[in-house]
């Protein structure tokens, strides 16, 4: 009944031959050894200017410039310009992988296959974040997910779909959340500087449109990747020179005053942190210790491949092998279901905490999520 954690314990229910698959989640389920995971490599770059238009070039990276001294209190106030500097993004505007598919379809010719006959040398496309969600799922116990598979000539496209409850929590944010997700980006904004050797300008707008992404293609245990992820900005003096590993990730959080206050930072964010930074191959996680005042009362860098070693102390705490074991017997579980090759036909994957995954089809409906013009373009 139980197979290797590569393939992950799937189960039908009862005896029902017909009944549909489910994948369990349980953390313990996935505890053996790290799995393959190949050093992850960027094969192209592309940018969202400021009306969140596409460009297939590196025009909005921005570069590393922290303050000179690296002492406890850079004096950035992370409120000002708020709301009257800040230009958000359109979140009722759903993207799905259109920015990511019109690189690909852009740079199909490099991306072939040279054996399998199929338009694209990846099992799995795309964004990092919808990776993210999925590495951090077993020790998740609050947010669900949705995830829209299709398989298109050879290649499984994940695009996900916002939950019913991630949508009311949205509309209902509240203004102190509303002001706390600026604050994460006027802290770049402190940060970042728009030459290699230049420096912050942090009387500017803060616009969230803005993206630089970086496109990387690597491999889980029997599983190809090619995924998107948004990079905060590059350290052009890292002592890891070229990309993926030169980038850097920027993160605020609250300042921590106690230890049980950092165990539970450690237990709790930090595997967000380290999900969304290790998949890419981004080497640094610089924090942003906010204060009570909306002021940064200090900063730390953290190394994302020493990340384990903080954790591994407390032996209740997260497991990284547990995060890629069940990522890969997900991705497992996806390539098992979803066998027909139709740009029209959507697998729902569904989980919330406390439950396996399992999945709906459905055919020519709403939630078909690959354009038109990339069919054609790729079916050329
Ligand atoms: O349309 C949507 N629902 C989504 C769009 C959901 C998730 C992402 N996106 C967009 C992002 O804007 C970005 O351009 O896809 C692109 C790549 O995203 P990703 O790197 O795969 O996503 P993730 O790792 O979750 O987020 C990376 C950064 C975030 O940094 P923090 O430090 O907060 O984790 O992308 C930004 C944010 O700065 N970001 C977004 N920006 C605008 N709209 C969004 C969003 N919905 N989600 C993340
Ligand atoms: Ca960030």
């Amino acid at each position: 009944e139980r197979e290797g954690p590569q393939d992950g314990p799937i189960k039908r229910q009862k005896s029902d031959p017909k009944a549909p698959l489910t994948l369990p989640v349980t953390a313990s389920r996935y505890d053996a050894p790290f799995p393959f995971y190949r050093r992850p490599a960027e094969i192209g770059r592309f940018s969202l200017d400021a009306q969140r238009c596409y460009h297939g070039d590196a025009r909005q990276l921005r570069y590393y410039a922290p303050p000179p001294t690296e002492g406890p209190s850079p004096g950035f106030d992370l409120r000002d310009g708020y709301p009257d500097r800040y230009v958000k993004r359109d979140e009722d505007v759903r993207e799905g992988l259109d920015h990511l598919l019109r690189w690909v379809a852009q740079n199909r010719k490099e991306l072939q296959a040279e054996d399998k006959g199929r338009p694209l040398n990846a099992d799995f496309v795309t964004w990092r974040g919808h990776l993210t969600k999925i590495l951090t799922t077993p020790y998740e116990t609050r947010d669900g997910w949705l995830l829209a598979v299709s398989l298109f000539r050879g290649s499984l496209y994940v695009s996900e779909v916002e939950t019913e409850a991630a949508r009311e929590q949205r509309e209902q944010r509240s203004d102190l959340l509303k002001e706390l997700t600026y604050m994460g980006y006027k802290f770049e904004q402190y940060m970042c500087a728009d030459t290699p050797d230049g420096t912050p300008d942090p009387s500017g707008v803060v616009n969230t449109n803005e993206a630089f992404c970086t496109v990387i293609r690597t491999r889980l245990g029997t599983h190809s990747l090619l995924f998107s992820g948004e990079v905060d900005c590059t350290d052009p003096r890292s002592p890891w020179p070229d990309p993926p590993s030169c980038y850097v990730e920027l993160k605020t959080t609250k300042v921590m005053h106690s230890l049980a206050h950092r165990k539970n930072f450690y237990r709790q964010k930090m595997i967000k942190w380290w999900a969304q930074s290790f998949l890419p191959g981004v080497s640094r996680i610089v924090a942003g210790y906010r204060g009570p005042d909306g002021s940064v009362v200090g900063l730390e860098s953290f190394e994302t491949m020493k990340i384990f070693q903080l954790i591994r102390e407390d032996p209740s705490c997260w497991k990284p092998a547990v995060c890629m074991n069940f990522c890969a017997a997900f991705l497992a579980f996806v390539k098992k279901v979803v066998t027909e090759d139709n740009p029209k036909l959507v697998h729902l994957f569904a989980w919330e905490p406390g439950h396996p995954i399992s999945y709906t089809v459905h055919r020519d409906s709403d939630h078909i999520f690959l354009p038109d013009w990339y069919v054609e373009t790729l079916s050329a």
